[in-house]
């Protein structure tokens, strides 16, 4: 029988999941379960590249699980886990690290924004943070890595990664692919359409919550910068509109020329009170199934332990091979 792709991905937690999370990867996560062995990680170890306060941080965590849930994944059909449980991760990142070269990390430009954001801690876990995230993949032999575009660059060094070590030390990983929506890979901030909405992001008007109650979410909206062409078009010369284009046909559906065409003479008012109902609908469910997981926290429990059980044997059946075609004694 063929293998079936396995599927890796994941969130840091910090602040709380945004539309763009969802739309740019959540979303994919959940149809890729139905076909695929699909681990999804909660990456709380990346988060610690930025200072967290430890009790605000072990209450994100559990919160971030929560919303993994409440977005519907499935914990039967899918390993839902803290990376911070499988130490294989921070293993295998040593290594692949011994094979990843400064040049590389210099280039990427998620620690060149980072490090000009924290300026006063521009700590090694920043720098190195792409090989953690090349460790996470290539821990499970993952084929394919659903994420936003934002990833694309980390991604392309993990191809590399994993292409040296199978050059230098024998076939060891497949070469993940990624894996983004053909429209919602970049879901942009409200106020700032040219840059993408973010969950660290300090204007809260510029991103959307999943756990957003419903005024905030029709405020966020009415508030969202547009332009002065009223007209609704898909088009880059309108950021703004185009971004609630996206988010809409993402929730609905509709293609953007169906959403374009259903608005067609309207003004940018009613589109954007529609587009606030819109994203009402989605987020209404989300948050009561959010609140119910959250009253059980032995279920929730359950799930991470389960998780990473079953995370810690497939990823001790890779570092056995790893450790051997690398000439460490094994255990
Ligand atoms: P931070 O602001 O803390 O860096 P973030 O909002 O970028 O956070 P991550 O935890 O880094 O969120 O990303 C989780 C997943 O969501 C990744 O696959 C990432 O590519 C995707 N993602 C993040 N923001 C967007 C966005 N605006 N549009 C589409 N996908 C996104
Ligand atoms: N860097 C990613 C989070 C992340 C990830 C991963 C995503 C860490 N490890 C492995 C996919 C696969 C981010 O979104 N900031």
């Amino acid at each position: 029988m063929k293998r079936k792709k396995v599927v890796f991905s994941g969130a840091q937690p910090t602040g709380s999941l945004t539309l763009g999370n969802y739309i740019g990867a959540l979303q994919n996560w959940k149809f890729l379960e139905k076909e695929h062995n699909c681990l999804y990680c909660i990456v709380d170890l990346h988060s610690l590249t930025v200072r967290q306060d430890p009790e605000e941080f072990r209450k994100i965590s559990l919160s971030f699980l929560a919303q993994y849930l409440a977005s519907g994944l499935d914990p039967e059909k899918n390993i839902i886990f803290f990376q911070s449980h499988v130490p294989q991760h921070t293993e295998l990142s040593w290594i692949l690290g011994c094979n990843t070269y400064v040049g590389e990390l210099n280039r990427m430009t998620q620690f060149k924004d980072k490090s000009e954001r924290n300026r006063d801690n521009v700590n090694s876990g920043l720098f190195t943070y792409p090989v953690l995230m090349a460790a996470d993949i290539l821990l499970y032999k993952t084929d394919l890595v659903p994420v936003g575009e934002d990833q694309k660059q980390h991604l392309e060094l993990t191809r590399d990664i994993a292409a040296r070590f199978n050059n230098l030390y024998g076939e060891t990983f497949p070469i993940p692919e990624i894996y983004t929506p053909k429209i919602g890979a970049k879901i942009m901030s409200l106020q700032e359409p040219t840059k993408k909405m973010s969950k660290s992001d300090e204007n809260l008007n510029s991103t959307i919550l999943l756990m957003d109650s419903e005024d905030i979410v029709v405020k966020k909206i009415k508030r969202a910068v547009t332009d002065s062409e009223n007209v609704i078009a898909y088009r880059d010369e309108q950021p703004g509109i185009k971004n609630l284009i996206t988010i809409y046909s993402c929730l609905t559906g509709l293609s953007a020329e169906e959403v374009v065409s259903k608005y067609e003479g309207k003004g940018y008012g009613m589109f954007k009170t529609d587009t606030a109902e819109v994203v009402i609908e989605f987020l209404r469910p989300f948050r009561k199934n959010y609140e119910d997981y959250m009253r059980n926290p032995d279920f929730i429990e359950k799930v991470y332990k389960t998780g990473a059980q079953r995370a810690y044997e497939l990823a001790e059946d890779t570092m056995i091979l790893v450790r051997e075609r690398m000439g460490l004694i094994q255990k």
